[in-house]
């Protein structure tokens, strides 16, 4: 083993012990306050989870991609919503910065989201414009020296503790598609950008989304991130990196599903014996633990490929179609397992069956995953 590499597995180790020495049983308690308590946040942060994606140069981790996955699988064996809290600032929040940003940039940023001071969220989606990214509204003008931003964003991760926004407006014409978007950071307490009080959702207890308004917000031509024009190729870029996270996050969390499931049908009496000695009950842990060793493998490979410095548009859309959608018949057979418990909220596994349905839902639909994977395999057979 490397050097690397065994400094990698003692931080999985100490991943894998925070999740379940600290996460796992502060969970109640995030689900009935709905906030992650501050003792967490700073184990978080001593882990150093909020710089995993930021080079060590700006006072990050460093980690590759295969390592983020790795750290990420085992936290994510506590409800998701503790990783949502350094999520966005790991990943799309602060790719676009390391990806586009100036050395200028980088500097003001980088430093202060890597050791969790700073927040960073990603304003991309609106009330018209989810899947279709490319049809946004929010609309950037030139004014001298500034850029004077009007407009609304939706389900915004994060956004009532960030101190920066990756803000996606339009800057060509109403029908300039895709190249008439820019990227800009936006700072927190800019005169005319309102976050509004987070939503009520049916699960993620604890990870905070919210509407984001821009009217008449000033920023300096200096906040623009990349050349005017790059920032829906900015967009895509993150996200084929936050999709391979996102598809560590439902690994994890299959993790926990099954272990949840297969310690019910142990301890679990029926017809005088153990329900998992039927073999109906094996049938559906079998099936679980093929698809969650299918979906680790994948999203393993896929992020080695993506060090490698391949293109990995197809594999990341691939890894987080399979290993969300894995994820939720993994849950939702568990609670089969646990028949009636199952839909009590005595048991975790109600909460964990409502949180999983989220993954295949943000950070690109299962369906935008399908239609992304068959245009690389068409494209590359010349359609
Ligand atoms: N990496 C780099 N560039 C990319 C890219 C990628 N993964 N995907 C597209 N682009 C580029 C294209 O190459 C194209 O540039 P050129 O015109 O120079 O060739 C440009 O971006 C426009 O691409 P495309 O024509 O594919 O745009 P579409 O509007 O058809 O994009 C999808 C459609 C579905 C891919 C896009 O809208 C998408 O990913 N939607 C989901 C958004 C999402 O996940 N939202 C979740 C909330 S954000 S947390």
């Amino acid at each position: 083993m490397t050097e690397r590499e065994e400094t990698l597995e003692l931080l999985v180790d100490a991943a894998r012990r925070f999740a379940r020495d600290v996460l796992v049983p502060a969970e109640a308690e995030v689900e009935a306050s709905g906030e992650i308590p501050a003792r967490v946040v700073q184990g978080l942060r001593d882990l150093g989870l909020f710089g995993m994606t930021i080079p060590e140069e700006y006072g990050g981790l460093g980690l590759s991609v295969y390592e983020e996955v790795r750290v990420v699988q085992e936290i994510c064996y506590a409800q998701p919503a503790f990783r949502s809290y350094f999520g966005t600032t790991n990943g799309v929040g602060t790719l676009g910065i390391l990806n586009f940003g100036t050395e200028e940039q980088k500097r003001r940023y980088l430093p202060q989201l890597a050791t969790g001071e700073m927040l960073a969220s990603f304003a991309l989606t609106e009330p018209d414009s989810g899947s279709d990214a490319a049809s946004l509204v929010t609309r950037a003008v030139r004014d001298g020296d500034h850029w004077v931003i009007n407009g609304a964003k939706r389900f915004i991760t994060n956004a009532i503790h960030a101190g920066v926004f990756t803000v996606f407006a339009r800057t060509g014409s109403k029908d300039s598609g895709a190249s008439g978007i820019s990227a800009f950071l936006v700072d927190r307490g800019t005169p005319g950008l309102t976050v509004a009080r987070p939503y009520a959702k049916m699960g993620f207890a604890g990870s905070h989304e919210s509407d984001v308004t821009f009217d008449d917000v000033r920023v300096p031509a200096s906040a623009m991130l990349g050349p005017e024009g790059t920032g829906f190729k900015n967009a895509m870029k993150s996200l084929d990196h936050a999709r391979l996270h996102m598809a560590a996050v439902a690994v994890g969390l299959a993790r926990r599903l099954l272990d949840e499931g297969t310690k019910y049908a142990v301890e679990r009496r029926q017809f005088g014996q153990p329900i998992g000695k039927f073999q109906l009950v094996q049938g559906m842990l079998a099936d679980s633990q093929a698809e969650y060793l299918a979906a680790k493998a994948l999203v393993e490979q896929s992020s080695r490929d993506r060090d490698a410095g391949r293109k990995t548009t197809l594999e990341a859309a691939c890894s987080k179609y399979f290993a969300t959608e894995a994820a939720g018949r993994i849950a939702d057979r568990m609670l089969q397992i646990h028949g009636g418990n199952g839909y009590i909220k005595e048991y975790a596994i109600e909460r964990l069956y409502r949180d999983v349905r989220l993954l295949r839902i943000y950070e690109g639909t299962s369906q935008i995953l399908q239609v992304i994977t068959a245009r690389e395999m068409l494209r590359e057979a010349g359609l």
